[in-house]
């Protein structure tokens, strides 16, 4: 039992309450507690086995109850009750974008809608769009998230299997008759989705290794296990692969399975052109091939690249998107490393839509080493994010000058998340505008704009002096979400010649603007802000992210806006956009 589990215990208990129509101030609080503790300081799994959990403030008496029969047994009959009275399918509705507990009650009750499938049929019949508060839009919109879902059905965002992979590689390499250890494919590429995690161990005992996976916490299923692989579908439904070689195999097959499958293509195709065959266990003769040297002892990628006539190629670039060609000549252009980051920009706090503080973000900021703070907090127009007004924002810029007086080693810079407005003007007027340090802009409303439409409406208020750069550049949900149409091309043109920087935005779900499009950008002189968009001191541990994704972009430490020195961000704030 984690801490996890016990949080989401109490979500769901929130959600199927909020299913049967209860009292939203007993839902308020199942909601709240399951906050406290995914962020309670000690170990709240302990406290609630104990019996421990009183005068915790926002735990009453029947959460601790509950708490502590699911920290001790295992089980809450409380909730399997309460799940039994609808049926399971109902459960994944709310994974579709814009369906709320109020609708899927309604879809439920007025059309006894029980799972995707009726649901999509329901609204392919037209009966959705005619219930109360739903509508012709509504149900297009229900329908196309669908879809979404259905093409997207076996995919993991990055970020959210980055902690079991991380453990997985940790057990793995506790293991003692494994001597090397790596994740590769789409993962070690740095993809912002994946479909499964491809382990990879050097060892002489492929079949007891292989064993030992299938023992990993959290496997549903095993779906292979033999001497030299092995697969589970772990209970999350993400299928994690491994494969056992020896150690003359290890570099040939590390190189094999990072794929991508398109890089790997091209590297056979020049090993072809030497004589030799590449696969996953090393090279051998080419079958035309008269008499040609096997290369021996290759025990690194690097070496194997060598052989090939090409210098490394980070697995980041591994997409045969350039990356052949460029190594041809030489050494790679070194990429952006997450030591480089100084500081970074686009943040929230309690003063619009964030979980902690000013105080708490900056100094979570310094703990992670950073030397500056970016505060963008929501603008006016986002009402329901608590965006701030002038006379809000004016305030919260005394107290960021409060603190940076008080400190000499970290500065906070004053920002601002405005909104760029339907017409592409902005909703802060210019002389609001350049009391700040600096502008992020966003758009967060009338995302069903035309491409068109809405290409101009960004590039108008990019050519605004005071925007300093433009968030999320598509809007896009990985998973959930499509983003808005725009068109990138005339955008980056656009911020190249406004000189406005273009963010990479770290959230999980985001990682916009997309890593395809930064190597066009950086080539034509636009720079790129790596921001986290934390609305929590936790978001500032997306930055490693937002990294992999730059490198994956091609972005060297020069492209990057947040590597540079304190002194030289303060001057470029300073200086007309123009001359940047
Ligand atoms: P994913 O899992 O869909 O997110 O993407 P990958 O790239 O991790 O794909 P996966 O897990 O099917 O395979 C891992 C790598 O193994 C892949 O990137 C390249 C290599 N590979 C797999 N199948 C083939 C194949 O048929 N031909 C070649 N050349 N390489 C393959
Ligand atoms: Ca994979
Ligand atoms: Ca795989
Ligand atoms: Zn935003």
């Amino acid at each position: 039992m984690t801490r996890e589990d016990l949080a989401e215990a109490l979500d769901q208990i929130a959600l199927l309450m909020e299913l049967k129509g209860e009292n939203p101030f007993k839902i308020r609080a199942y909601r709240n507690g399951s906050d406290i503790v995914r962020e309670f300081e000690d170990d709240i799994v302990k406290l609630a086995k104990d019996g421990k959990l009183q005068g915790i403030k926002g735990i009453g008496e029947a959460l601790q109850d509950k708490l502590q029969i699911l920290a001790s047994t295992g089980k809450l009959p409380f909730l399997e009750d309460l799940r039994a009275e609808f049926p399971e399918g109902l459960f994944d509705l709310f994974d579709l974008q814009g369906l709320g507990p109020k609708k899927i009650k309604a879809l439920y009750e007025e059309l006894k809608i029980t799972s995707i499938p009726e649901l999509q049929a329901a609204c392919n019949q037209n009966k959705v769009a005619g219930l109360k508060g739903f509508g012709t839009k509504t149900q297009e919109k229900i329908l196309s998230s669908i879809t979404l879902k259905q093409t997207h059905a076996d995919r993991f965002l990055l970020g959210d299997v980055i902690s079991v992979a991380e453990k997985i590689l940790g057990l793995l390499r506790m293991h003692p008759e494994v001597s090397r250890v790596a994740i590769a494919g789409s993962y070690r590429r740095a993809k912002e989705t994946v479909h499964d995690l491809d382990f990879l161990v050097e060892t002489k005992e492929g079949k007891l290794v292989c064993e030992d996976f299938t023992a990993i916490p959290d496997v549903e299923e095993i779906i292979a296990c033999g001497e030299t692989k092995a697969s589970v579908r772990l209970k999350t439904g993400l299928q994690c692969d491994l494969r056992a070689v020896f150690k003359e195999q290890f570099a040939f097959a590390l190189m094999y399975f990072t794929g991508s499958k398109e890089h790997n293509v091209a590297l056979r195709s020049r090993a072809l052109k030497q004589g030799l065959s590449l696969n996953e266990y090393g090279f051998s003769p080419a079958k035309e091939a008269k008499s040609v040297d096997i290369p021996k002892n290759l025990y690194e990628e690097r070496e194997i690249y060598s052989h090939l006539g090409l210098a490394y190629v980070d697995p980041e670039l591994r997409e045969n998107k350039g990356e052949v060609e460029a190594a041809e000549d030489g050494p790679l252009d070194k990429l952006i490393q997450l030591e480089n980051l100084r500081g970074t920009f686009h943040n929230h706090t309690t003063e619009s839509d964030g979980k902690h503080t000013l105080k708490e973000m900056a100094e979570e900021a310094q703990e992670l080493g950073m030397s500056y703070l970016g505060i963008a907090d929501h603008s006016k127009l986002l009402a329901f994010a608590n965006g701030l007004n002038e006379e809000r924002l004016a305030k919260q810029g005394e107290a960021i000058a409060m603190l940076n007086k008080a400190s000499q080693s970290f500065r906070l810079f004053h920002g601002s998340e405005v909104d760029i407005l339907k017409d592409g003007s902005l909703d802060f007027d210019d002389e609001t505008l350049a009391t700040l340090d600096y502008v992020v802009a966003s758009v967060h409303t009338s995302l069903q704009l035309d491409e068109k439409t809405m290409t101009k409406r960004i590039c108008k208020a990019m050519e605004n002096e005071h925007v300093t750069m433009l968030g999320h550049m598509t809007g896009r949900l990985l998973l959930q979400r499509a983003p808005y149409a725009v068109d990138h091309a005339t955008l980056i043109d656009c911020a190249a010649e406004t000189r406005t920087v273009i963010e990479l935005n770290c959230t999980p779900s985001r990682l916009d603007m997309d890593w395809r499009w930064w190597r066009k950008a950086r080539d034509k002189g636009v720079l790129c802000a790596i921001n986290p968009d934390a609305h929590s001191t936790e978001g500032l541990h997306r930055l490693s992210i937002g990294v992999r994704c730059a490198r994956k972009g091609w972005l060297r430490k020069q492209d990057v806006l947040n590597t540079r020195k304190v002194e030289d961000v303060v001057k470029f704030f300073e200086t007309p956009k123009a001359k940047r």
